[in-house]
Parts: structure tokens; sequence; C-alpha cells
């Protein structure tokens, strides 16, 4: 609790036995309430790793995807009462530490939005991404800072704190259930005018914390120049998209 809020951390879990506990001791644990898994139906023993900690689990019966297992978790999240909700990637590439820092500046009611950035610091290659990761995050960044008129160091962390409303408001469910899932919701965040906060978060970049193959990166890479077209155009009025609309699918509780 902090300011009277729930805290809630998220894992959106894909085969993290090897990662997840590391990441779960190094949580805080002075303000955060609950810590709840998402298991996207992993091919090793994230679950039964999650049960050995004492990590509340909940498992898909079959793999969903990157977004579709933050769907389950920001609902879950929700339905236990969750005031601000942080997401941690399982495999311990970012810093757990600064949970409660993140926390704090969603609590303070500054901000809607929190993102733990790799860039701000300069210290992402130093943490060991790869080269072409950091030119293309570079790239994008540029690109959607220049057609959404916001000012990020990045839009491809994987760390990240929201406020409730922002998770009961945003149509999250028109969102995709692959990795474009955070670009789309970024862009939502943008569109929907919430404020956004950035802190540096050292990464860590090793066989274990980073899988996704170079193929999977194009792929993302031009779904993020999609995304950032379609916020653009619908900026402009020019075309609308269900992901910004008002109306579209959204977490019911
Ligand atoms: N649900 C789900 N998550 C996945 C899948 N593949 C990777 N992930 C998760 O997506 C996150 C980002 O992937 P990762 O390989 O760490 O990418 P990188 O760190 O950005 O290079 C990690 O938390 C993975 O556990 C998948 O098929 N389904
Ligand atoms: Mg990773």
């Amino acid at each position: 609790m902090l300011e009277g809020k729930k805290i809630i951390v998220v894992m959106p879990a894909y085969n993290a036995e090897q990662t997840i506990e590391r990441t779960y001791l190094d949580i805080p644990r002075g303000l955060v309430d609950e810590i709840l898994a998402v298991d996207d139906h992993s091919r090793d023993n994230t679950v039964e790793v999650c049960r050995k900690l004492g990590v509340q689990v909940i498992a898909h019966e079959n793999n969903r995807g990157y977004g579709a297992n933050q769907k389950t978790c920001y609902e879950e999240a929700l339905k236990r009462g969750a005031d601000i909700v942080i997401m941690l990637h399982p495999d311990y590439q970012y810093p757990p530490k600064l949970i409660n820092a993140m926390a704090s500046l969603v609590a303070s009611g500054m901000f809607d939005v929190v993102l733990g950035s790799r860039i701000l610091g300069g210290m992402a290659l130093k943490g060991g991404m790869p080269i072409y990761k950091y030119i293309s995050n570079r790239f994008l960044t540029f690109f959607e800072n220049m057609v959404s008129g916001a000012k990020l160091s990045e839009y491809h962390t994987g760390y990240r704190a929201f406020s409730r409303q922002v998770l009961l408001n945003l149509p999250l469910l028109e969102n995709s259930d692959d990795f474009i899932f955070d670009n789309q919701m970024l862009a939502q965040i943008i569109r929907f005018g919430y404020k956004t906060g950035e802190l540096t978060a050292p990464s860590r970049y090793a066989s274990d914390s980073s899988s996704i193959s170079f193929g999977r990166s194009i792929v993302y890479g031009f779904g993020v120049i999609g995304t950032s077209l379609a916020l653009f155009m619908d900026r402009l009025n020019l075309v609308k998209f269900s992901i910004f609309n008002p109306n579209g699918r959204k977490i019911e509780l």
C-alpha cells in the first residue's frame, strides 16, 4: 500500500523457470501488496516454480501470445482491487528494485503511466542490448515521437506502471495478442491523453533474458510503424481505428 493505494506486480511469463525466482526475490516487499504471474502455457516448469515460491499463478490452457498474456495480467490485477499495477518481465531483464519508485510516481497523481526506460542514462549498450536492437529502438523512437507529438526516450520497454483508471479506460481488448500489444497500448495512452513519466531502468541482456528472434523483431518493427501511422491518421481524423475508439472493447470486471 502507498497512500492507501493497493499495489500489484504482474509478471507475464513464458518459459521463465530459470529466471523467475531471481526476479521474484528482488521485488521489494514493503509497498507491494500482491505478486501475480500469468503463465502462457510454457513448455518448461514455470508454473511449478511459481507455486514453489508462493507466487500466485494463473495458467493459460494454450499458448495465446504476449499481448493476450498481458490482458489476463491486467484483468486479474483489477479483479484483485489493484490501484497501481506494475508489469515486470520475469526474465530478470529489468531491475525489480525500482518498483517502489515507479509505484510512487503513479501514486503521487502526477503520472498515469510510468515507463522504466533503458535508454535514459545511456546504459542500454553497456547492459548488453544488441547493437541492432539499439539502433532500431532509436530509429523507431525518433519516428514515433515525430508522428505522435510525444517526447519519450523509448517506446519498447517491458517495464511499466499503470493507474487503475488507465487499465479500465483504454480499449485494451482491441489490441493484438502478440508482441505489438505493448506498442499499441502506448499509442492509446498518448491518444487518450494520459500523462506518462519515465525513469532510468538499467537492463540486462543475456540469453535467458532475451529470446525474441531477429525475424520476429523485424515483424515487430513494421508493426510499430503501422501503429504510429494509425495514431497519426486517427489524430487527424483521416481514418479511425478500433484501438483508438473510446467505445472499443475494454477489460470488464
Ligand atoms: N506470452 C508469451 N510471452 C512470450 C512469448 N515469447 C516471449 N515471451 C515473453 O515476452 C517477453 C519479451 O521477450 P524477450 O525474449 O525477453 O524479448 P527482449 O527482452 O525484448 O529481447 C518476455 O517476458 C518473454 O517471457 C510467447 O510466445 N508468449
Ligand atoms: Mg526480455
